[in-house]
């Protein structure tokens, strides 16, 4: 009597139908499981299948189960039927394809690396609601990368104090106050009093410098909570708000991208827990599906790291993720990203931050380019004579490199520059 019916799921000569949804896996098989036996149960578990062989199978299941079709060493493109898919429900996408087949026991190692979205399937969401076009227009930034800061120690201002650093990194000459990941409604630093201190220093130095100031103010908490929360940022005539979305957790993203777009919201996407499960390269879900799922639901920009840094996360992958945000189509890149074509799902910015200072600017605009948002925290807050300065300094080392001049040729006649150079020259934090 068998049991194993795994086999069933694995045809490398299958050619994926045009809207099958194709996701590309790392895995490594548990002992005495061979290849073919790992890939099966990866396709059987998310797809139709069980451990074992049924009394009863109604015709209709083989046309909804997924196929294993091309296994190179220990990576697998596993296609899946668009009748799997509930239409424009990421949340059961996430429970399909990066589900239950992490806690198999026939894999060792499983991580997804990258998924394939077909025009059938893009077709029932949104993506960002303005687009870098029109977050472009909307702050008035045309060439240069948009700038913020986040106030320094990350947590602990009054919403008086904090508004005052943020009116400081404003009058430095950069676009964004951002709030910090933990940063929310606490007993000394009320989101409601921080959007209304915020919002008379933003008009202040709005007034003061002809720009256009504003700010990724944390809503995160209880969906009902956030649907408050951006009402408020409404009210005050803000146009973005900040969601920390892993531990959000998609289905409030989802609920929150169309209740930020009918009020006029961008949203800025912290990332804070995406180490959890993107860090290890053998086991877990890539950074590059995480941003690819975020621009699908629709946020606005997401970060995605230095290189340079503090914090982990390679050129490379810096590089694959600022395609997957901007570009309407991407190339596939081997072992790392599968071909996309996104269709009308307008873009959406990488945001570039986490031990960053002015000496670091061009290493990050040599991987990023202009098309990004560009966050530098401590690296102006630290500045020798305080945030407006480490503000200008960080203008300057953009202009630099817009000029195609060194960091060191611009200082000469950028004081603020100069002194940022003096105390962090070119260094890299660990
Ligand atoms: C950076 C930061 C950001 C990290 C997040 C922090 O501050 O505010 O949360 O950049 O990491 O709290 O560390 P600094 P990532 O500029 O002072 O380092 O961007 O990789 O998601
Ligand atoms: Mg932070």
């Amino acid at each position: 009597m068998t049991i194993d019916w795994y086999k069933e799921f694995v045809n490398l000569d299958y050619e994926p139908a045009q809207d099958d949804l194709i996701c590309l896996y790392y895995f490594e098989p548990a002992v005495g499981i061979r290849s073919k036996e790992a890939v099966g149960r990866i396709a059987s578990e998310s797809s139709t299948g069980t451990w074992t062989t049924l009394h009863t199978l109604p015709p209709r299941m083989k046309s909804l189960e997924a196929t294993a079709f091309e296994i190179e060493g220990n990576v697998v493109k596993i296609a899946y039927p668009l009748a799997l898919w509930e239409e424009g429900n990421a949340v059961q996408l996430l429970s399909g394809i990066a589900g239950n087949i992490f806690g198999m026991k026939a894999v060792r190692n499983l991580r997804l690396i990258d998924v394939a979205l077909p025009p059938a399937y893009l077709h029932h969401f949104k993506g960002p609601h303005f687009g870098n076009d029109g977050i472009r227009k909307m702050m008035k930034v045309s060439k240069r990368p948009l700038t913020g800061a986040v106030p320094k120690p990350k947590i602990g201002f009054s919403a008086q104090e904090h508004a005052e650093v943020g009116y400081e990194t404003w009058m430095g000459g950069f676009d964004f106050v951002k709030d910090d990941e933990n940063l929310t409604s606490t007993p000394f630093n009320r989101f409601e009093d921080r959007v209304k201190k915020l919002s008379k220093l933003r008009d202040k130095a709005e007034k003061e410098t002809g720009e256009k100031k504003s700010a990724f103010l944390n809503i995160s908490a209880d969906t009902e909570t956030m649907k408050k929360r951006a009402d408020m940022l409404a009210e005050y005539g803000w146009n973005y708000a900040m969601i920390d979305v892993v531990v959000a957790g998609t289905a409030s993203v989802m609920t929150m991208r169309d209740y930020c777009s009918d009020l006029g919201l961008a949203i800025h996407a912290h990332r804070a827990m995406h180490a959890t499960f993107d860090r290890n390269k053998k086991h877990g879900i890539s950074m590059q599906f995480l941003a690819k799922l975020m621009r699908l639901i629709g946020v606005s920009q997401i970060h995605t790291g230095t290189a340079v840094g503090k914090l982990t996360g390679s050129k490379k992958e810096s590089l694959a993720l600022a395609d997957v945000l901007r570009e309407k189509k991407t190339p596939a890149v081997e072992g790392m990203l599968l071909e996309q074509d996104w269709g009308r799902i307008k873009s959406a910015f990488p945001v570039s931050s986490g031990g960053l200072h002015p000496g670091l600017v061009p290493d990050v605009l040599n991987i990023y380019g202009t098309e990004m948002v560009l966050l530098v925290s401590g690296g102006i807050h630290g500045h020798p004579k305080g945030t407006r300065a480490g503000a200008q300094a960080t203008m300057q080392a953009i202009e630099a490199w817009q000029e195609g001049i060194t960091l060191e040729e611009k200082a000469k006649k950028a004081q603020e520059l100069n002194e940022a150079l003096e105390k962090w020259g070119h260094y890299k934090p660990k």
